[in-house]
């Protein structure tokens, strides 16, 4: 019963890509800008801006991480690090501390201390948490190893521990709902709740798991921080689960950081409702090019292959 297993891989990263590449056309926008432009997040799926749709950064480093774990089986740090310097263009538009610590791996230079002194503590930027996903899939089945593997897939470029957890609930929150038919509310966001060290973290989340009108989840933020956009996405996904469409929209209609916040909530309903809930209109018009759309399934699959 329900939906088959590779059904959700290739959701969750598709999902992903999608959100990110429809999201990407509003970022920085404002709410109000939002509001004005669409009546509803139905409005904003159902006249998407016109033309393909090309993702970025969020995208292209979750083909690192992606790429990583079917060539090795988990997290190895030098090989993630030369995917994403393999896979870095500047042009899909990378976060101002990323930039430095990205240039530094494709020059073969000490790219750690860069992640170390860019920024006072490391970056907590939400750039491990956009990527993570994959491993949110790999490790479904052991939730121990899902937070494990999410910490190592973040060391290269986020080493502050809030920049860290935001990756580590994005990626259970992927394991989790590729677990499920039916979700249980409640007890998906009370279990990503309780792992959280951070109170930054745990006292949203557990709002979050109460959060009952669309109208409340800018509370959680729409900026560039981890902490001020991991648990708006989970939340999108908490308040419409049977819904792919909707759970983007919501995300985007926020503003701020909406191609981030969109990739992350729909990487967690692609996982759960698989990828046969993803608008054709929006699909088919996700870029195709050398890792575009046809790319990014054929790595799903062989991730679950994996
Ligand atoms: P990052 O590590 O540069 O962090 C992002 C930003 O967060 C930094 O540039 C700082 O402004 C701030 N920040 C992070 N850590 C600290 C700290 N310790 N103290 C003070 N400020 C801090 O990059 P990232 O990979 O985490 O960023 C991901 C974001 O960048 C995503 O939104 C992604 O879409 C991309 N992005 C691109 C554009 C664009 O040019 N198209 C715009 C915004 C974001
Ligand atoms: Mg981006
Ligand atoms: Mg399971
Ligand atoms: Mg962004």
């Amino acid at each position: 019963t329900g939906i088959c297993v590779e059904e959700r891989f290739v959701g969750c990263l598709l999902g992903l890509a999608v959100g990110d590449a429809l999201g990407a056309h509003f970022e920085g926008q404002s709410p109000d800008f939002m509001e004005r432009r669409y009546r509803s997040a139905t409005d904003l799926i159902d006249h998407p801006p016109p033309g393909e749709l090309w993702y970025t950064d969020d995208t292209q480093m979750a083909i690192g991480v992606a790429e990583t774990l079917v060539a090795c089986g988990r997290i190895d740090d030098e090989v993630l690090c030369s995917r994403f310097a393999a896979n870095y263009l500047p042009q899909r538009g990378y976060g101002r501390g990323a930039k430095v610590v990205l240039q530094a791996m494709c020059d073969g230079e000490d790219h750690r201390f860069w992640a170390e002194n860019l920024f006072e503590g490391g970056s907590f930027g939400n750039g491990a948490a956009m990527r993570v996903a994959p491993v949110g899939l790999l490790f479904r089945d052991d939730h121990d190893a899902v937070w494990e593997q999410a910490r190592q897939s973040s060391l290269p470029t986020h080493i502050h521990p809030l920049g860290i957890e935001g990756a580590q609930v994005i990626a259970l929150a992927v394991a989790i709902a590729s677990s499920f038919d039916q979700l249980d509310r409640s007890s998906f966001f009370e279990e990503l709740a309780s792992r959280c060290a951070s109170v930054e973290y745990s006292g949203p989340l557990r709002r979050a798991g109460r959060l009952e009108d669309d109208r409340d989840l800018g509370l959680f933020g729409n900026g560039i921080e981890a902490t001020a956009s991991v648990v708006t996405a989970v939340a999108a996904f908490g308040l419409t689960p049977d819904s792919y469409e909707e759970t983007i929209g919501n995300a985007i209609l926020l503003g701020g950081d909406t191609d981030t916040i969109a990739a992350m909530a729909g990487a967690i309903s692609g996982a759960y409702l698989g990828v046969n809930t993803i608008a054709g209109h929006l699909l088919n018009n996700l870029e195709d090019r050398k890792q575009g759309r046809t790319y990014i399934k054929q790595l799903a699959k062989n991730l679950h292959g994996r």
